[in-house]
């Protein structure tokens, strides 16, 4: 969850709280007085030290929630890719001009982690991501 020390800050009309585009930027409790008798606790986000699934932890690194030095950031690529394949293709493809038709032809003759990756390489084709290797 987003916006904890975003919206005490806004509330108390005082920006003394550090906000962030990533997760773990509060890192102690603080308290901010908002009046004579309110006053507020910003906390650092808690998750829990660990998961009961991988599920849950990569449905959590998908949207941001967890550091990315504590998590190998290809794999997640590669999980969102193919949950996006198996429950959003007509968006993905729409977002990558990608031909949903043949996406799903290509299910239909290959198995699914092959595709998740071809998936993965047109997009990287699309946006001029892809680099040569031949350097390594
Ligand atoms: N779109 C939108 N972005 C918001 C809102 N509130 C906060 N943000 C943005 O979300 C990001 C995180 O906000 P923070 O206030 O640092 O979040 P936090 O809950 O204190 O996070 P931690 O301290 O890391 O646990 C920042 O880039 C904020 O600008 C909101 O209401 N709408
Ligand atoms: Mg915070």
């Amino acid at each position: 969850m987003y916006g904890k020390s975003s919206f005490i800050n806004r509330i108390s009309k005082k920006n003394s709280l550090e906000v962030g585009n990533r997760p773990g930027v509060t890192t102690k409790k603080q308290w901010i007085r908002l009046s004579k008798n309110i006053e507020l606790l910003d906390t650092p986000g808690v998750l829990w030290p660990k998961f009961e699934n991988d599920e849950i932890g990569l449905n959590l690194a998908f949207t941001g929630a967890i550091k990315d030095d504590i998590l190998d950031i290809e794999e997640i690529a590669f999980y969102l890719l193919k949950y996006l394949i198996t429950n959003e293709l007509r968006l993905l493809c729409s977002k990558y001009n990608l031909s949903e038709e043949d996406v799903k032809k290509r299910l239909e003759e290959q198995d699914e982690n092959e595709v998740v990756i071809e998936v993965q390489e047109a997009i990287g084709r699309a946006k001029g991501a892809l680099i040569s290797r031949t350097a390594e």
